[in-house]
């Protein structure tokens, strides 16, 4: 019998194939799949606290349940190999693990809390679907906000004590690690503009916040390999691909204010050791940064195995001139207080073309550009493009989802994807966000970004024709060329 995604749908004399041993993977996060919220031991984090809080989430969505994955891994797992996948990215919710942590002690460790990773570990493997877990996916334990959550050092340090813990229990079987998931949007969505846990809206606390997570990375990731020496460590970013159309020296100081805000003051701390002068000096008016303790750039220069990147979208900024309203198409969502801190000269216009259910821009040259650059100023760094994917209104109908779009839009991004490694970059795999409908942040269930549909009142999962898509392309390990593929089934 053959099955639909059985069915020949990979071209062959179009395709463009990928290097041996490039990885194929799907990606989910903790709080925005597994439900469960109340069991195992787990207490809140802040998303818990941030979505219970009336209007802050779309609809008044809670993941209390979500999808249910706490319950239902085996059966999603075994829809994973259905599909090919040969790795799941996934996170760990710090408050399963440590659901006593406070600002001055980790607590206990709770052992049902590991075993459930444990489990799901286990189940990966014998699967043949290789983990790669994500230490910091944005639920940070309720316990330690109460406490100044990214704004103190002490979350820092008990982030330290908590990846120790998680590796030594899991790297005896899983190889990759990643400590912490776009510390971007923990520091300027969560504590500038406030459209993400925990909302506040100061925007020296986010710069106190984005210097934290930093050193979060630098003591998680040396605490990494004390715990699992064989591991490989990795950070994941959400960089941008910043350009402007204006064509005056403002516009071009706009691009570089961005890419200092988004992408250098993460990136240099990391690779280089060192904070930009540029940026120390657009924020000066923001923060002295005092809390830039000695010796901490070292802490945070630790050796990186591999950089994961997330792309989405491109980012086009140009020079505000003070009188027009400032146009806010950032993708960020709405909030009264901008996440750009000492950025108020610049604005984001809104660029025509394709779209997806998120209001982003469809443009995949921004995947090329950005593997690019990355190879360009860090030369031998692996990079793992750790997410990317779209949200669209997706439809069943009669036991089918049509999804056109998100199969063009993956196609034109895995196109790109080659299109870096064509030209040197040494990009090692690829994770579609998302396996599974979930979550979506303050958006709550309303975008879907699944290349499974979930039925929140069923929990049924319904594969897309995405779905089918993706695992033929994974099966014939090449992306098709051209648009008369993209239909399956
Ligand atoms: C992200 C997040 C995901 C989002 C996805 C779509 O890292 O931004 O990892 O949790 O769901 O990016 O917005």
């Amino acid at each position: 019998m053959t099955t639909t995604e059985e069915r020949p749908t990979a071209p062959s004399a179009t395709a463009r194939a990928f290097p041996p041993g490039f990885v194929w993977g799907t990606a989910t996060a903790a709080y925005q799949v597994e439900g469960a919220a109340a069991e195992g031991g787990r207490t809140p984090s802040i998303w818990d606290t941030y979505s219970h809080t009336p209007g802050r989430v779309v609809g008044g969505d809670t993941g209390d349940v979500a999808d249910d994955h706490y319950h239902r891994f085996r059966e999603d797992v075994a829809l994973m190999q259905r599909l090919g996948m040969a790795s799941y990215r996934f996170s760990v919710a710090w408050p399963r693990i440590t659901p006593q942590v406070s600002a001055d002690a980790l607590g206990p460790v709770n052992a049902e809390g590991l075993a459930f990773y444990s489990a799901l570990v286990d189940e990966l493997l014998a699967a043949g679907i290789e983990p790669a877990v994500t230490l910091y996916h944005w639920d940070l334990p309720q316990a330690l906000e109460d406490a100044g959550g990214w704004t103190s050092r002490r979350t820092a340090e008990r982030f330290a004590e908590y990846a120790e813990v998680v590796a030594a229990a899991l790297g005896d079987r899983v190889r990759t690690f990643i400590t912490l998931n776009e510390p971007w949007c923990s520091a300027y969505l969560g504590y500038a503009s406030g459209v993400h846990a925990p909302g506040r809206t100061e925007p020296a606390a986010a710069l106190a916040a984005v210097h934290h997570l930093n050193l979060a990375h630098g003591l998680g990731a040396a605490a990494v390999r004390r715990a699992a020496p064989g591991a490989r460590v990795a950070l994941t970013l959400n960089l941008a691909w910043v350009r402007t159309e204006g064509t005056t020296a403002a516009d071009a100081d706009a691009v570089r204010r961005v890419d200092g805000l988004q992408n250098r003051v993460f990136l240099d701390p990391v690779l280089r050791g060192r904070y930009p002068d540029d940026v120390l000096a657009d924020t000066a008016g923001v923060t002295d940064w005092s809390f830039v303790r000695d010796g901490d750039l070292d802490l945070i220069h630790q050796p990186l195995d591999a950089l994961g990147v997330n792309y989405y979208s491109p980012t086009v900024v140009r020079a505000w001139d003070g009188t027009t309203p400032r146009a806010e198409n950032d993708g960020h969502g709405a909030s009264a207080h901008s996440p750009w801190v000492a950025a108020q000269d610049v604005e984001f216009p809104e660029l025509p073309g394709d779209k997806t259910a998120m209001g982003w821009s469809v443009d995949a040259r921004g995947m090329t550009e950005l593997l690019l650059r990355l190879h360009r100023e860090h030369p031998g760094l692996e990079l793992i493009v750790t997410e990317n994917g779209a949200a669209y209104d997706d439809v069943v109908v009669a036991g089918r989802v049509h999804d056109v779009e998100r199969t063009r839009y993956l196609r034109d991004h895995l196109a790109a994807v080659l299109d870096a490694v064509e030209a040197g970059a040494p990009v090692t795999g690829y994770y579609l966000w998302s396996f599974l409908d979930n979550f979506e942040w303050s958006y709550g269930f309303s975008k879907r970004f699944g290349v499974v549909h979930v039925d929140y009142t069923t929990q049924q999962r319904t594969i897309k024709d995405s779905g089918y898509w993706y695992a033929s392309v994974v099966r014939a390990h090449a992306v098709p060329a051209t648009d008369g593929a993209l239909v399956t089934g």
